[in-house]
């Protein structure tokens, strides 16, 4: 794996080595300022994948989770490994990274005096946003499953569209569990303010997951969500996402006008 992963270096697949030891003090502890404060706030909340992710992995550990000691327990769950790269790569190189099972991380952390603010992923959005559910199997595969059609819509020309799939679910979904909404997706997960709105705000429209509706909606990247889409569980999801012919549904909306989230 390790071979795999220099070797894919050279083909300039953003990777860069994390070179934990570089972090300093200050920057583990803002990691620790986050960390408490988001597990204080997905109390009841988040769905209890996440909360038994962040356990099986052991990321209660203080500090910016050193990626070789995470990735033994990773692979060992799942056959998921974190990569570490410099900040967002371009939708091919991660898209390829996710259809072999390799997350990317950004290898820096945001600064402690803006906390709720970042311009591109960092280590907590990434590891603590996304990994945790990465030890779900059916997560797993469905990730997994999402770097394949990522790369199948680019030769299509179609990633806007999976780029709403990945936005609506991966970053922004909420799930049902007991009956009751819960968050799954890696923004919410890791947003102090949006963990909260997403759930309780009267504002933004909740509907069930609708594939073909997801695909139709845009978003927007620079604000809390007008709409969420709530799956009835991972193994839904996942089956969704097996038993969908993309192509033909992007052929199929190319007639359809783009949703606002309001609509
Ligand atoms: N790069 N590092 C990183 N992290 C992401 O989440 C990411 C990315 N590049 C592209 C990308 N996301 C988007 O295309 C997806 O959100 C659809
Ligand atoms: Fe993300």
């Amino acid at each position: 794996m390790l071979t795999e992963t220099i070797i894919d270096a050279k083909r300039g697949d953003w990777t860069i080595p994390q070179r934990w030891d570089h972090f300093t003090p200050a920057e583990h502890r803002v990691w620790d300022i986050l960390f408490a404060r988001q597990s204080a706030a997905l109390a009841g909340r988040a769905v209890s994948d996440f909360f038994e992710g962040l356990d099986v992995l052991s990321l209660s550990k203080p500090g910016i989770p050193e990626f070789d000691e995470l990735n033994e327990r990773l692979y060992a769950r799942t056959g998921w490994t974190v990569v570490s790269v410099p900040g967002l790569v371009t939708d091919d190189v991660f898209f390829e990274h996710l259809s072999k099972r390799r997350f990317p991380a950004g290898n820096f952390i945001r600064a402690a005096d803006s906390l709720d603010y970042i311009e591109q992923p960092d280590v907590f959005h990434d590891v603590y946003g996304h990994v945790p559910m990465l030890a779900q199997p059916a997560v797993a595969d469905f990730m997994q499953a999402m770097g394949a059609a990522g790369l199948a819509a680019m030769e299509a020309g179609a990633l806007h569209r999976l780029a709403r799939l990945y936005w609506y679910s991966v970053e922004f979904g909420l799930a049902l569990e007991g009956g009751e909404r819960r968050i799954y997706g890696a923004g919410l997960l890791s947003s102090f303010g949006e963990s909260r709105f997403a759930l309780d705000d009267s504002r933004p429209r909740r509907s069930p997951f609708d594939l073909k509706q997801v695909l139709r909606t845009r978003y927007r990247s620079d604000a809390f969500q007008e709409a969420y889409f709530v799956i009835p569980s991972f193994a839904a999801l996942l089956r969704l996402l097996e038993q969908a012919d993309l192509g033909a549904l992007y052929a199929e909306l190319e007639g359809e006008l783009d949703l606002d989230p309001t609509d």
